[in-house]
């Protein structure tokens, strides 16, 4: 099945479709999306890494699971699938996905789907709208970098701390100087690492096109970015997509702070979702340069409006006792674009 999720769009699988050999999966994704192509004419991608994602889903067997979910990022202009990265936008599509493939039955008119992200081994709740025992896409929920408005599919994340690191914050610094410019390396749900935009020569205000256009930009963060992988317990990064980079500024639209990121190739055009939950959390840790951009409102339930882009995202973090954001909750919607079969 085609859908798109949040954001994002791609191929949403049952693993027992796929090849259970990993290199024989993965050739097999390659062909289907047309990877490496930058335009990825031979294949179902969209040229942009947004578009080229796929979606394991599989019927769980673990307590109080539903459904399990493995996130890929098929490259586009190299031959590289990678499971190193969980996908918040894709997620948004796979309590939708596992309802319409029968693997949960639908509760009524909502239904609440739990997936284990495979890729970070934690758990996401989504709802999702089944009015009269079916999914519906139709909605009057909006989000930023969507047009239209479809169901809502809100999603609650648990302890996402350390997802890929290991801990929130891998180094144990809320900030350290890496290739001269001050960073905060954090993992809450995203490998990120977390600068103000000023620092690297830029307002953060900036559109797509122009960031993906910034070469000098590009070779300046990347150096950063292949500096910090070990640091974050997450290996040799040159073939991942993690960490990303994020790029902070003081809010513009009335939000908590604004956010260019780089995934890490390309300028992402909105912000993913793990991504702004771990930014949103960045701008909690005192000292760090978000906190010195961000404007965050007192309180142990907070919504930060994280500004990107085309709009913005709004995360809903609670806190516990401790000052440290124990879950996050976000608004994504789904659609369901195309059921059939694909030829690899
Ligand atoms: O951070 C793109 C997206 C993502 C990831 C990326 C995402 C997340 O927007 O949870 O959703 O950062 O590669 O789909």
């Amino acid at each position: 099945m085609w859908m798109r999720g949040g954001t994002s769009k791609g191929g949403y699988f049952l693993s027992d479709d796929l090849p259970r050999d990993t290199a024989a999966r993965d050739a097999l994704l390659l062909r289907i999306m047309g990877s490496p192509d930058p335009v990825q004419i031979d294949g179902m991608g969209g040229a942009d890494p947004l578009t080229s994602k796929v979606a394991v889903v599989t019927r769980s067997t673990r307590a109080g699971v539903d459904v399990d979910y493995l996130f890929l990022q098929v490259f586009v202009d190299q031959a590289i699938v990678s499971d190193a990265q969980n996908c918040g936008n894709i997620l948004a599509g796979v309590g939708p996905f596992a309802i319409e493939r029968g693997l949960v039955a639908a509760t009524g008119d909502e239904t609440r789907v739990t997936i284990f992200m495979e890729n970070t081994g934690q758990v996401a709740v989504a709802t999702v709208a089944t009015p009269g025992g079916q999914v519906t896409y139709d909605g009057a929920a909006r989000i930023d970098g969507v047009p239209g408005t479809h169901a809502p599919v809100p999603i609650e994340f648990r302890d996402t701390a350390g997802s890929s690191c290991g801990a929130l914050l891998p180094t144990g610094l809320a900030v350290e100087a890496v290739e001269g410019v001050a960073v905060t390396l954090i993992d809450n749900g995203m490998p990120c690492v977390v600068m103000k935009a000023a620092d690297v020569g830029i307002t953060g205000y900036e559109d797509r096109e122009s960031l993906d256009a910034n070469a000098g930009l590009k070779a300046r963060i990347e150096a950063i970015r292949l500096a910090v992988g070990e640091r974050m317990n997450l290996g040799d990064v040159r073939g991942k997509s993690v960490p990303k980079m994020m790029l902070v500024a003081p809010p513009r639209g009335g939000g908590a702070v604004t956010v260019r990121s780089f995934i890490p190739h390309r300028a992402h055009a909105t912000i993913g979702v793990l991504g702004a939950v771990s930014v949103a959390t960045a701008c909690l840790i005192e000292g760090s340069p978000a906190a010195e951009v961000a404007k965050v409102s007192p309180g142990r339930r907070k919504t930060l409006s994280v500004e990107h882009p085309t709009g913005e995202m709004s995360c809903i973090l609670e806190l516990d006792d401790d000052g440290a954001v124990q879950s996050a909750a976000l608004l994504r919607t789904a659609r369901k674009l195309m059921d059939g079969v694909v030829f690899g």
